[in-house]
């Protein structure tokens, strides 16, 4: 019963093919839409003829931007209180761009007739490196936008700059570094898509879409297509994958709503693999000077940092809407560090849109991975091991409930002791001793390979509200559950979170099940149908367990209760005299003498009388409005052997030691972990969405947009601690993020630490290790074919 290692529910349909994805949904007479993208970075549309594609014998329509201009539909918010092209008509501002969208009787015929729209381009010089984009001749991306005359999107700062300025002045050591975070993909399993269908006679819109967020795209085109909620309803059913891309609205959504009303007939459209890559929210792409100041003996003063942040050619990151630059002040990261500023602009460049997503936690990746890779940069400095350096700054248990410099505050944890806990688990100081004997080999022969430990420290921010504080698009950030239970005493959890993989029809019917005494087998849990679930945002930063978890806690309690009365007038003593233990209540005294939870729900939809005012029946419902975030912590050590011939990197051991509060089922968090650990090496060693000079994107496929599989993994090394979260109502944090945030600086630091350099961007790919051995190391911003 409750919470333990049970295996997932959803995997009995998973592993025989029996899944049902938004591709796997057919309507009767259903059409297929296809995207017609641009090949320019940055060009000026002088025509769009759709006429020949048109008169296609199997095409049913052709939008362009104007047919869409015509309904006001032409342009979406975004969810950053920005604008952008559902299909451009003006300008085409990044490389796979929309510029109109086919609808035929089959998918084929809907791609051929792509190639016979003729639209009639003038290319316009791009703008390709952020760091340009303030310059006074840069290209003006935006200029369709009134009054812009740069690029700038925002100007944001968190912190004390005056006391972080002061703690610099008086520090004895400073050590600084300019950092990238490169732009990066969260490249899902699954690609986007959507089967939209509009019932001419009822007005009603229904949509199957991969959808992180159901409810929060339901008001989207509510908003944006002027049709009314209650004539809405968005269907996500099983999804492969989202990781942060599946949150946002994209125009293909949008085309597939506009071509099932042009043609009354359901249009289906799915994205092929290149589509994906180059078109959707992308992550990163953060260029950071952190500056970080100390005592001699490596104490941390201050940390100062400046973020150049590309957002693309609309600024469509899904962020609360007061953070521009998303959690991204949660720099200060683990450590007890008195004062800190940081300053972030974000700019408009020509490239795909996004900017979050890929298990980001709002930014909290590029934060920690600033303030891990500081802290070794320090060591390096200051000569001093990059453990001790952590060791001395690390929050210690007695500082919680813990304020950080910026204004955050933790709410538990024991980071000492975890960090304790992946230092031995790693063997850390023989770890050392083998590499001194390598080095020496190495120095000696000339031959062999070096080894480096790297070692990361990471605290995140998950759970998103309180919704005073935290809002998408001016809707708070609180989330609904409801809770049936049937008369037979077996339950419905229905939510407003949405599962792309994290199994949570398995934890929240533990969580249920648990609270409530019954089965998870007798709980089903029901999301991804506006018609069926409570109002809420959905599912990314990790709130899934943190906010729909505490409200479907609270929803059983409320049931527990309910069935307390319902107990009493059954059992007819007081409900005061009764005792609850898992599943049933008994009378004091009298453990004979009860009412398991089956019996309660048959008799409160039964004749039995109840107290005056009591309805009878058990259902109950829950909206949570967090009071705070969670911050689970971690410490990850990586081990890697390097080829300082090749610049080759092989991954040896992996050890990770997180911390999430309670477990709800422990096999399911390992798995979570499981795979940040593999991003983390995926970002750290291979993956990278670059542009060559003119803004070709050049990383379309999996040939070059290189992803982790198990041959680059090792064998997970995994620990715990346990410190609950003292504001939820079972102490569980969220978990889904952890790795991804916390595992790159571990391999980027053992990857440095075996070749003993300062610093060198990621992705540390055979030529940037090679590269860094040799002491220049390469600019992995910038176009393949500059990088010579
Ligand atoms: N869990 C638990 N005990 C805890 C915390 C979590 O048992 N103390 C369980 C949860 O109940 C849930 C899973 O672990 O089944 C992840 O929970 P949580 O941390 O609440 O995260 P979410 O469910 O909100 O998932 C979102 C998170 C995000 S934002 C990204 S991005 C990401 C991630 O999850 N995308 C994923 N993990 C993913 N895993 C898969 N397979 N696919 C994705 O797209
Ligand atoms: Cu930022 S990726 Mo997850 O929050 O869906």
């Amino acid at each position: 019963m409750g919470h333990g290692r049970m295996l997932r529910k959803e995997d009995a349909r998973f592993v025989r093919g029996r899944g049902c994805f938004v591709d796997d949904v057919t309507l009767p007479g259903m059409l297929h839409g296809a995207v017609l993208r641009s090949p320019y970075a940055h060009a000026r549309i002088l025509s769009v003829d759709p006429s020949a594609a048109e008169s296609h014998p199997k095409v049913r329509a052709v939008i362009t931007g104007d047919v869409l201009a015509e309904r006001g539909l032409a342009w979406m918010p975004t969810l950053s209180h920005d604008v952008a092209a559902v299909l451009a008509t003006d300008k085409v501002r990044y490389q796979g761009q929309e510029v109109a969208f086919v609808v035929a009787e089959d998918r084929y015929a809907a791609r051929d007739a792509l190639a016979l729209i003729d639209v009639e381009y003038e290319p316009l010089p791009p703008l390709v490196d952020a760091r340009r984009a303030l310059d006074p001749d840069a290209p003006l991306v935006r200029d369709e936008l009134d009054g812009r005359t740069d690029n700038r999107i925002f100007d944001w700062e968190s912190g004390d700059a005056a006391a972080t300025d002061a703690a610099f002045a008086a520090a004895a050591h400073v050590s600084s570094c300019d950092l990238l975070y490169p732009r990066v993909h969260p490249a899902p399993l699954e690609t986007c898509g959507t089967v939209a269908s509009v019932d001419r006679v009822t007005g009603r819109l229904t949509v199957h879409a991969t959808t992180q967020a159901p409810h929060a795209h339901r008001v989207l085109y509510a908003t944006v297509a002027g049709i009314p909620e209650h004539k809405i309803r968005i269907v996500a059913p099983d999804i492969g994958g989202g990781f942060g891309n599946k949150v946002g609205m994209y125009p293909g959504y949008l085309c597939a709503v506009v071509g099932s009303m042009l043609t009354g007939a359901p249009v289906k459209w799915t994205e092929d693999r290149s589509e994906n890559l180059m078109s959707t929210s992308f992550a990163r792409d953060y260029h950071m000077r952190g500056e970080i100041a100390a005592t001699a003996d490596g104490r941390i003063l201050g940390l100062r940092v400046r973020v150049l942040a590309d957002h693309g050619a609309f600024n469509g990151t899904a962020q609360p809407s007061k953070f521009p630059a998303g959690f991204f002040h949660i720099f200060t990261g683990s450590y007890d560090v008195p004062a800190a500023h940081c300053r972030v602009t974000g700019v408009y460049t020509n490239k795909a849109p996004g900017g979050v997503a890929y298990a980001c936690s709002f930014r909290v990746t590029e934060a920690s991975y600033l303030v891990e890779r500081l802290v070794d940069v320090l060591a390096h400095d200051l000569g001093l091991d990059p453990a001790d350096v952590r060791r001395r700054n690390l929050l210690r248990p007695e500082q919680f409930p813990y304020r950080c410099a910026t204004g955050w505050e933790y709410d538990s944890g024991d980071y000492p002791r975890t960090l304790e806990l992946a230092l031995e688990m790693a063997g850390y100081d023989q770890l050392r001793c083998e590499q001194a004997a390598r080095r020496r080999e190495h120095a000696e022969t000339g031959r062999g390979t070096l080894m480096g430990v790297g070692i990361s420290f990471f605290t995140e921010a998950v759970g998103a509200g309180p919704r005073k504080q935290m809002d998408i698009a001016g809707y708070g950030m609180a989330d609904g559950a409801e809770l049936r239970v049937h008369p037979t005493g077996t339950a419905e959890l229905r939510l407003s979170c949405m599962s792309q993989g994290q199994g949570h029809e398995t934890t929240f019917a533990q969580m249920v099940a648990e609270e409530l005494g019954i089965s998870p087998h007798d709980v089903e849990v029901v999301q991804g149908d506006t018609d069926r679930t409570p109002f809420g945002l959905g599912t990314y930063g990790s709130r899934s367990t943190p906010v729909s978890g505490a409200a479907a806690v609270l929803a059983a309690r409320k049931v527990r209760e309910r069935a307390r009365i319902v107990a009493a007038a059954l059992l007819e003593v007081s409900g005061d005299d009764l005792v609850w233990e898992k599943g049933r209540f008994h009378v004091r005294g009298d453990r004979e003498a009860g009412a398991s939870m089956r019996e309660i729900a048959l008799a409160a939809h039964s004749d039995l009388e109840l107290p005056d005012g009591v309805e009878g029946h058990l259902d109950a419902t829950c909206v949570y409005n967090p009071p705070n975030l969670t911050f689970p912590c971690g410490a990850y050590v990586c081990v890697v052997d390097v080829d300082p011939g090749t610049g080759q990197v092989v991954v040896r051991r992996f050890v990770a030691v997180d911390d999430c509060g309670v477990r709800i089922n422990p096999m399911i968090v390992e798995g979570q972990v499981h795979g940040g650990l593999a991003d983390g090496i995926g970002m750290a060693l291979m993956e990278l969405v670059a542009f060559d000079r003119d803004g070709n994107h050049l990383g379309a496929s999996f040939m070059d947009y290189l992803l982790p599989t198990a041959v680059e993994c090792p064998s997970w090394e995994l620990g715990e601690t346990v410190t609950p979260s003292p504001h939820h109502p079972i102490g569980a944090k969220g978990v889904g993020e952890c790795a991804t945030v916390g595992s790159p600086a571990a391999v980027v630091n053992a990857v440095l630490d075996a070749i003993g350099v300062r610093h060198a961007d990621m992705p540390l790919t055979p030529a940037q290790v090679w590269r860094a051995v040799q002491g220049s190391p390469l600019r992995t911003d910038l176009a393949i074919g500059e990088r010579s």
